[in-house]
């Protein structure tokens, strides 16, 4: 399983309809595929989405960073070694995604080398979750009609609500014809990119107070501390950490600094690895964790059902999945499906991904 190429290949695919929230907005899926392959002609993947407005990265810094820090420290290591892997990669400050990316292909050639899926080697538990739907901003009228599309089509029935604008009444308005609209038949949250200040998320979740809301989300910075405290004191619902705990050390802080109750995980960020991590602190610390969505295109996604599906925990509750039905295309040989309102794990060794290499000499940004 030794390591002997590793490939960042730019792509980029437009999306159907732009995704707009409070720390920015996306209307290209302009990602990055890792390719991982080994002396025995394995090849592992994964994809790198860059979120400047949440991590500093770029499409060209991830590349750059692979190409020139990461690969050629880890070519030469077996796969196996992940644990001197995550050491390598770790002796660089930042570059979530291109970790993660780099991580997750790595377990995918460690299933393919096993025969077994990766989400089983991870825990097992399920082979399938329940899938939550992420609304961008938009009109009331408009979030409905989407939400009411996507519940038509895919029996999806939770969503996540994307808030963070001023004044506040013009999230607290969509919030509340959703409700209007769905009744008490589907499972509806927030999540405000850190859009408003401590007083303004109050003054929201007072407004919002009978509208039967799940979770709340990153309504204000996490630098707003004492703020963020008092917002959290009073917070009904559990208040989800995302942006503000991206490794175990903000986890923690955040936990026990009182600024959060509940946990994101997004492999996206924290690879396959780190992930665990984080999910054994909130299990140890007794909060919950919600699977979150960095914009993942279909790979990502893959990624994210695999180890949402391998544990108890990240399976409660659904999964933030559905992002990529956004974008116009994708480059999986064989596209996911949502039915039912589940996305189910892919069978197979590894991941169980292949990609459309048309799709990708099509789309890639490098040739
Ligand atoms: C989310 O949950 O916040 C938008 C920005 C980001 O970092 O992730 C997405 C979704
Ligand atoms: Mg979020």
């Amino acid at each position: 399983m030794k390591i002997t190429r590793i490939e960042a290949i730019p792509f980029a695919i437009p999306y159907v309809k732009t995704l707009k929230f409070a720390s920015g907005e996306v209307h290209t899926a302009d990602h990055v595929l890792v390719r991982v392959h080994t002396e025995d002609g394995l090849v592992g993947t994964a994809e790198a989405p860059p979120r400047p407005y949440t991590y500093g990265e770029t499409q060209q810094s991830i590349v750059t960073v692979i190409d020139t820090i990461f690969a050629p420290q880890v070519i030469g290591h077996s796969a196996l070694e992940r644990e001197q892997i995550q050491a390598i990669l770790h002796r660089t400050i930042g570059n979530p995604t291109a970790k993660a990316a780099l991580d997750m292909a790595i377990w995918d050639v460690i299933g393919q080398a096993l025969d077994v899926s990766v989400s089983q080697l991870l825990g097992g538990w399920t082979d399938r979750m329940r899938v939550s739907h992420m609304l961008g901003f938009d009109t009331p009228e408009q979030m409905v009609t989407e939400a009411q599309a996507i519940h038509e089509r895919y029996g999806i029935a939770t969503f996540k609500v994307k808030v963070g604008r001023r004044p506040v009444t013009l999230d607290v308005d969509v919030v509340a014809a959703l409700r209007e609209h769905f009744g008490e038949t589907v499972e509806l949250y927030v999540d405000g990119n850190r859009g408003w200040t401590p007083s303004e998320s109050a003054d929201a979740l007072r407004r919002m107070a009978d509208l039967g809301l799940t979770l709340a989300e990153e309504l204000c910075p996490a630098d707003d501390i004492l703020g963020r405290r008092w917002l959290v004191g009073q917070c009904p619902v559990p208040f989800v950490a995302d942006e503000s705990a991206t490794n175990p050390g903000e986890v923690t802080r955040e936990l026990l600094g009182g600024s959060a109750t509940a946990v994101s995980i997004k492999t996206a960020r924290t690879g396959f690895t780190v992930s665990q991590r984080i999910l054994g602190q909130a299990e140890g610390l007794g909060v919950e964790v919600v699977m979150g969505n960095q914009i993942d295109g279909q790979v990502g996604t893959l990624c994210s059902v695999a180890f949402g599906a391998a544990h108890q925990s990240t399976s409660r509750r659904a999964g933030e999945l559905s992002n990529f039905l956004d974008m116009k295309d994708d480059l999986l040989a064989e596209p996911l499906q949502i039915s039912d309102g589940t996305l189910s794990v892919r069978r197979g060794a590894g991941l169980g991904l292949q990609i459309d290499e048309d799709k990708l000499t099509h789309y890639r940004q490098d040739t």
